[in-house]
């Protein structure tokens, strides 16, 4: 196994990576900004090194300094986490060749997820359903407006380089559709150089399942289950869970199926996130393929009991998987929502300094957070601190847990998305498993409005 790696990210998710490691016998090298000279990242590694000024261009994207550090200090590799550089196809390539080996799939696989006109021929290729729609870059409005009428309205268009809700517009009629078209590509255009863009039918109160895989170096491929997304405000998650309180055993298996063909296909290593919309039928159409450790990968962790990182680690040095599909278990029930900095009406980033920071405790808790009682919180970065985790015999016991652990979750000094999740966590649509893409809008927002 490495012996040493480099760790090229910050808060939660860098000390993640740092327990597996601790655990595994690997030393190692954090990297940081001026802003977190003091960050609990810095003094859990091994060894740290400066990076620059607070500012992620500055910092934590710069991707000589990171590779300069790996070398000097014998880093054998880099996990990138989430974000930041880990999808990085350039940044991969640079670790290539400088003898480095990057905790992820190949920069070819990145590069190829990243344009979605290009994931969907692949995705229908490895027979993975896609939403109805078009596999080629609009040529201009007029075509948009053919293909449109074709498929009915309403249609979603969207940007071929966007994700995440960005560069995506949902349209109602031909005439929205004239305005849409301009607008849209000129935001594509600005934002990612690409002004590419696609149609898809438009599918209605979709759910956001996404199904976790694992492939090692020999193309043995696994899916560990799914992750219910679906709760979300203005595309950014709120709450997770596994298993989806919506998918039945035989769409689970379908789905994890199809995550293992489109994995398969593209010649897929290390940890990967097919997302799939489902729609009110059940139905299900892929939507983007994450090549990174996601955020939300602990709840599947309790469910499954292996170690994602961990995992990420052995596959990254070559080892083959120690299981196959049969092997892997699914145990129980898990929740975690993400603990925000930020201003529970208005839903504006809150930064300051801590200066009370208790968490939650039980056997059934588990807490991921980059921050303490003594922390300050900057507005450079994400403004996620921590993440509750919970786990339940069955979904209620789960819900139960998450319910008893928000209230006795307890910050100071900045303000904290906890009310809003203690919303979600007692709301009874909630606890009925109505978890659509639309729930933050239709039960939270309607009494603010
Ligand atoms: C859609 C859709 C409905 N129909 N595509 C949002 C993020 C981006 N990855 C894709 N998204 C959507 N694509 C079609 N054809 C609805 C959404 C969507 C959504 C998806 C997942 C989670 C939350 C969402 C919230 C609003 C819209």
């Amino acid at each position: 196994m490495f012996k040493k790696i480099l760790i090229a990210n910050r808060g939660e998710i860098a000390i993640r990576v740092m327990r597996t490691c601790r655990k595994m016998g690997i030393k190692t090298v954090a990297v940081y900004s001026e802003a977190d000279e003091k960050a609990l990242h810095v003094q859990y590694a091994d060894e740290a090194f400066l990076l620059g000024p607070p500012r992620v261009n500055e910092s934590y994207l710069k991707v000589e300094k990171i590779i300069e550090i790996a070398r000097l200090t014998g880093a054998e590799a880099i996990h990138p986490g989430y974000g930041l550089l880990s999808e990085n196809a350039n940044f991969a390539r640079e670790c290539e060749q400088a003898g480095i080996m990057f905790i992820g799939p190949s920069p070819d696989v990145i590069e190829s997820m990243g344009s979605k006109i290009a994931a969907r021929k692949t995705m229908e290729k490895a027979n993975v359903p896609i939403v109805p729609g078009g596999n080629a870059p609009l040529i201009d409005v007029e075509e948009a407006i053919l293909r449109a009428r074709e498929m009915g309205f309403p249609v979603m268009l969207k940007a071929s380089s966007g994700g995440g809700g960005i560069g995506m517009q949902i349209v109602q009629d031909e005439e929205h559709l004239l305005k849409a078209f301009a607008s849209n590509q000129k935001r594509a255009q600005d934002f990612f150089g690409d002004g590419a863009m696609y149609l898809e039918k438009y599918i209605s109160n979709p759910r956001h399942i996404e199904i976790q895989v694992l492939a090692d170096k020999a193309g043995n491929t696994v899916y560990l289950w799914e992750r219910e997304c679906s709760i979300q405000r203005r595309h950014q998650k709120v709450v997770e869970e596994a298993p989806s309180p919506f998918l039945d055993p035989k769409t689970r298996k379908a789905m994890g199926e199809a995550a293992v063909r489109a994995a398969k296909e593209i010649g897929y290593t290390n940890a990967g996130t097919i997302e799939f919309l489902v729609d009110e039928n059940k139905k299900f159409y892929f939507l983007e393929m994450n090549t990174r450790l996601q955020v939300e990968h602990p709840i599947t962790e309790e469910i499954t009991g292996l170690d994602l990182v961990e995992q990420q680690l052995k596959i990254a040095f070559g080892e083959l998987l120690a299981f196959k599909q049969s092997d892997i278990q699914l145990n129980g029930h898990a929740i975690e929502v993400r603990i925000y900095a930020e201003d529970p009406v208005r839903f504006f980033p809150s930064p300051g300094q801590i200066t009370a920071f208790k968490l939650p405790e039980g056997e059934n808790i588990r807490n991921e957070t980059g921050v303490d009682a003594t922390s300050k919180v900057t507005p450079f970065y994400d403004p996620m601190i921590a993440k509750l985790i919970v786990r339940g015999s069955d979904r209620m016991a789960a819900i139960k847990e998450l319910q008893n652990a928000l209230r006795n979750y307890h910050v100071e000094g900045i303000k904290t998305n906890i009310p809003m999740l203690k919303e979600v966590a007692e709301h009874e649509a909630f606890i009925n498993g109505e978890t659509t893409t639309s729930f933050v809008e239709t039960y939270l927002m309607k009494a603010k409005k």
